[in-house]
């Protein structure tokens, strides 16, 4: 039997709502999704607590210091509800070393639909170690290991959350698993969106792989990474592979697209697989715009098993509630 790990913590992270298109609506990422995912599987087991190392192996320092206290300071400076940024520090603006709380919000932030309460360390925290314990249990000998990770973690970057991410799991334990002595490590990233977080930390790194199918960022969330030209740079150049696709996108297209990049990974010949799963490629899910179906996702999780790599799944995200549970058990049925 497949280990799942999950920590109930991960439920306490629950913003009230996101700024979307002009206007604030109820938040997608919510703890029902967690609950969704743990209905979709057999029993899960509690992660160990690796502590904060490996969080900060991948992790700017300053940041995590800023996902601890943000909170407190938003209270200290008077405010209510959630801390959400509302100035960036983008055309060109020098790297001051800023205290304000409104001053950090942007500085550590990508975009404006992630809130930060005073349970998101947390929750992020705890997704994190779920994450590191099916690493653990890979690195032990399992074929595959499962972490139901929400708080998701793709968009997180070394020193930045969005995207409903704070915590980049994914990176946090190719991260880990390098540091315990494999030499290559290979990210399969086949949420709905690009994983531009895990893009941005392993770009100039020859060591870790990272590919990617998702929507075309021309027309989806992230827009400004995941382009097809996109390659890495530096030690990292050609060992970032983008496969965008356009909306409306089926099976056949999507299967063809991973099988793209399991050749690549493949040739890069990496001693483990982390694959960042989300479901919103769902034909039902409310943000997004594919159209797979529950029995699909059981293909490609053979067509990944078929790699013969020790894996790790992590989920990321999928906004179909009411079906998530299911497109993960179908996932999870094909390893
Ligand atoms: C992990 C992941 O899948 N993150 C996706 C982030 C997408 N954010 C941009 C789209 C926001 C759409 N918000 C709709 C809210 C409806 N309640
Ligand atoms: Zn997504």
């Amino acid at each position: 039997m497949m280990r799942l790990f999950f920590d109930p913590r991960q439920l306490d992270h629950a913003p009230a709502q996101e700024l979307h298109n002009g206007a604030f609506v109820p938040y997608a990422e919510t703890p029902a999704r967690a609950q969704a995912l743990c209905a979709g599987v057999h029993a899960t087991e509690s992660p160990t607590d690796h502590g904060e190392a490996p969080i900060l192996a991948v992790h700017d320092a300053g940041y995590v210091a800023y996902l601890k206290t943000a909170y407190d300071r938003w209270l200290a400076a008077g405010r209510s509800g959630d801390v959400m940024g509302y100035i960036w520090p983008v055309v060109r603006r020098r790297a001051l070393d800023l205290t304000r709380i409104d001053a950090l919000a942007g500085r550590y932030s990508m975009d404006s639909s992630t809130p930060l309460t005073a349970d998101s360390w947390t929750s992020a925290y705890w997704s994190t170690q779920s994450a590191l314990s099916a690493l653990d249990a890979v690195l032990a000998g399992d074929r595959v290991a499962t972490a139901l990770c929400r708080p998701p973690g793709h968009h997180a970057g070394a020193d930045y959350l969005g995207g409903y991410c704070f915590i980049n799991q994914a990176a946090v334990a190719a991260q880990a698993a390098r540091d315990a002595g494999i030499a290559r490590v290979a990210i399969l990233d086949i949420d709905y969106h690009h994983g531009n977080g895990t893009q941005d930390i392993f770009w100039d790194r020859g060591d870790v792989f990272y590919a990617s199918v998702h929507a075309d960022p021309a027309t989806d969330f992230p827009f400004y990474w995941g382009h097809a030209d996109e390659v890495g740079e530096g030690a990292g150049e050609g060992t970032t592979l983008n496969l965008p696709l356009p909306h409306g996108t089926t099976i056949a297209a999507f299967r063809a697209a991973q099988a793209t990049a399991l050749d690549a990974i493949a040739r890069f010949d990496p001693g483990l697989l982390i694959v960042s799963f989300g479901a919103d490629t769902f034909e039902g899910d409310p943000i997004a715009n594919f159209a797979l179906k529950t029995s699909d996702y059981a293909m490609l999780a053979r067509d990944i098993a078929a790699t013969g790599l020790p894996t790790v799944v992590l989920t990321e995200g999928g906004y179909a509630v009411d079906n998530l549970g299911e497109n993960l058990a179908s996932f999870l049925s094909g390893f």
